[in-house]
């Protein structure tokens, strides 16, 4: 059997009343220190070796959509590699998830890993949710960068307090979302800085968010974990995305019953 990387990443992080509250008011929170740098080193290597492995046959940016240039996508890594696996399960991980929500526990939704290539385009506005067939907003995306992101390499930014706006809800990733959300949000206080190493976001469902383009010579490298109230249930899908995710992220799930398929495990859980 592999021997699996052992820096802790299973321990509580001590979430404060006040950071618990600043997520409901703001749909994110940054949390700094979330994991040490022997943890990221341990992890990274294993996902960044399998977003490589699928992206060798990509053509070169410039001849790629907007979407194509923001990220290389690569979605639901931990059934394909054991390292991932294990971080993927991360109990701090999730137990943050399931305390920022405030559910007694959290399944996996999906993992992806979002890496932004050197010259990489930006990341439009956009919410997550609409993709979503879920019936509640009970659910949330950790940003997990694995180096730090400096502004010039395009960390996630987001519209605070947009969880509560529905205009544009429905535009998928695109130049039309970036344009008319952005004229949206015009108003509304962003929050875009750096982040340090180990440190990791948490945004809402409907949170909007965007993201600079990679000015840098580098990769950056992020993984996010996608959690969900662990009782969520499954809504009758609202367009074609929601339809895909069904099929593809909880195969077998029935409309209006608990999302429990084998690609839903219970991540974190509060002793009964
Ligand atoms: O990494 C990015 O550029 C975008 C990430 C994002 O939209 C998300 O994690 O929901």
């Amino acid at each position: 059997m592999q021997a699996h990387p052992d820096p802790d990443i299973d321990s509580p992080f001590a979430l404060r009343s006040e950071t618990i509250a600043a997520f409901e008011r703001d749909g994110f929170v940054k949390l700094p220190e979330v994991l040490s740098p022997a943890a990221i080193a341990a992890y990274a290597p294993a996902i960044t070796a399998q977003v490589t492995a699928r992206a060798k046959d990509l053509p070169p940016l410039e001849q790629r959509s907007t979407y194509g240039k923001a990220f290389l996508q690569v979605s639901n890594l931990w059934p394909v590699d054991e390292t991932i696996h294990r971080f993927v399960f991360a109990k701090r991980l999730a137990r943050l998830a399931a305390e920022l929500l405030g559910c007694r526990g959290v399944r996996l939704y999906h993992d992806q890993a979002l890496d932004k290539e050197p010259g990489g385009g930006f990341t439009p506005w956009h919410v997550d949710q609409q993709y979503w067939p879920l019936a509640t907003p009970k659910c949330v995306t950790a940003w997990i960068p694995l180096q730090a992101v400096p502004l010039e390499m395009g960390p996630l930014a987001f519209a605070i307090g947009s969880q509560r706006i529905r205009e544009g809800r429905e535009l998928a990733i695109s130049d039309e979302s970036e344009i008319r959300i952005g004229q949206t949000l015009h108003d509304v206080p962003k929050s875009e800085t750096a982040y340090a190493l180990g440190e990791v976001s948490f945004h809402a469902g409907w949170t909007f968010h965007r993201a600079g383009p990679n000015r840098t010579d580098r990769f950056r490298r992020v993984m996010t974990i996608i959690y969900m109230d662990i009782d969520m249930r499954l809504k009758e899908p609202e367009n074609k995305a929601q339809r895909w995710d069904w099929g593809n992220w909880c195969p077998g799930a029935t409309v209006g019953g608990i999302i429990d398929s084998p690609l839903n495990p219970v991540l974190w859980q509060a002793a009964s």
